[in-house]
């Protein structure tokens, strides 16, 4: 059963890098910062595009960002989830693409997911598929277990929910507040476009050593974890019912067959282990039915928001008609 079915093939909109704000969180990158926002310029992006939003750097990131030209704001609250909070009053193009200020993304990257996300996606991830050494092998592990969990939960078919590179439709980005803390954001945000419109999808990048230190804890890991299932209940319940129901009517399957054989075989009458068998398999098989009309509401919610996706285009031509008229 697909769990996450996305009934409606995806709708294809020109758009160029003009059309994309490019948001740097930046914590303590003073010998990154300047390399990082040097590449963006030789790619073609406007000083005016980017916006850098540090979460209160101690050394000299800020002085440098502005020294280039660019926009820089201080983040409010703690962490990267609430610097990409605070910076979405200040985005101004529909698309937005989001990544380290650590020089580890190259800028030359971003045209591959801007072609991309003009076939019509609301997400774009730069999957690091080259340089794949220069992540960490803790970080790799983490990653890949991070990313299997959610393609389980989401229905999903991503090879790197974590990287740091995305662009994403701005008007998405704004639909539902971001919830997570720190650096589970990648996968808040890649949680609710799977489940909002189920237009994600990833282009494969190369990925740089790090320059400067690192700021991501094992620790941090675990926190992932934890709001991804925080997200699947919230985004796509009938992947937890599904699994729950898997996991209670399996036992209470095996449970009434053994006590169905020793009744037929030796005449023996269990009859507390057959109450806890039937219960398991009645409460299973109830969740199993349940995660199955969740998966019909989840496809009328992707109709809808569909539905809902086309009139707001229609308007804001109708929009920008009236104002080339008058
Ligand atoms: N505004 C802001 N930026 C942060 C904060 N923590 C980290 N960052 C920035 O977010 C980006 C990602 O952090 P990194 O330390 O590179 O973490 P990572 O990319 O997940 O992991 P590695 O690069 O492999 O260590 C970098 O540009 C950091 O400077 C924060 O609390 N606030
Ligand atoms: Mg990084």
């Amino acid at each position: 059963m697909a769990l996450n079915p996305n009934p409606w093939p995806p709708r294809t909109r020109r758009i160029s890098l003009g059309d994309v704000n490019i948001v740097i969180p930046t914590l303590n990158e003073e010998k990154a910062i300047g390399l990082v926002l040097e590449e963006l310029f030789s790619i073609g992006v406007k000083p005016e595009q980017v916006i850098v939003v540090d979460g209160h750097s101690t050394d000299r990131t800020r002085e440098i960002a502005s020294s280039k030209g660019v926009r820089v704001i201080l983040q409010e609250g703690k962490g990267k989830a609430d610097a990409i909070k605070t910076v979405l009053r200040y985005i101004d193009k529909p698309y937005t693409l989001v990544m380290d200020g650590d020089y580890t993304y190259p800028a030359y990257e971003i045209p591959k997911l801007v072609e991309k996300a003009s076939r019509g996606f609301d997400e774009v991830i730069g999957a690091r598929v080259n340089g794949r050494e220069n992540i960490p092998l803790l970080n790799r592990l983490g990653n890949w277990i991070i990313t299997k969990v959610f393609n389980i939960l989401f229905g999903t078919n991503l090879r790197d929910v974590c990287s740091g590179m995305y662009l994403v439709n701005t008007r998405i980005l704004r639909e539902a507040p971001i919830e997570s803390r720190g650096f589970s954001v990648e996968v808040d945000i890649a949680a609710k476009v799977a489940s909002l419109t189920g237009r994600i999808t990833e282009v494969p990048i190369s990925y740089r050593k790090r320059i400067g230190e690192k700021k991501l804890r094992i620790i941090h890991g675990l926190y992932i974890v934890k709001d991804l299932v925080r997200l699947a209940w919230r985004y796509n319940p009938a992947s937890l019912i599904f699994i729950l129901g898997a996991v209670l009517t399996i036992p209470g399957i095996v449970i009434d067959s053994w006590v169905l054989l020793e009744l037929l075989l030796y005449g023996i009458k269990r009859h507390v282990w057959a109450t806890l068998g039937t219960l398991l398999t009645l409460t299973g098989l109830l969740s199993l039915a349940l995660s199955i009309i969740a998966v019909y509401l989840k496809r009328f919610e992707y109709r809808l928001n569909q539905k809902l996706a086309i009139i707001h285009d229609m308007l804001e031509e109708l929009e920008s008609r009236l104002r080339s008229k008058s």
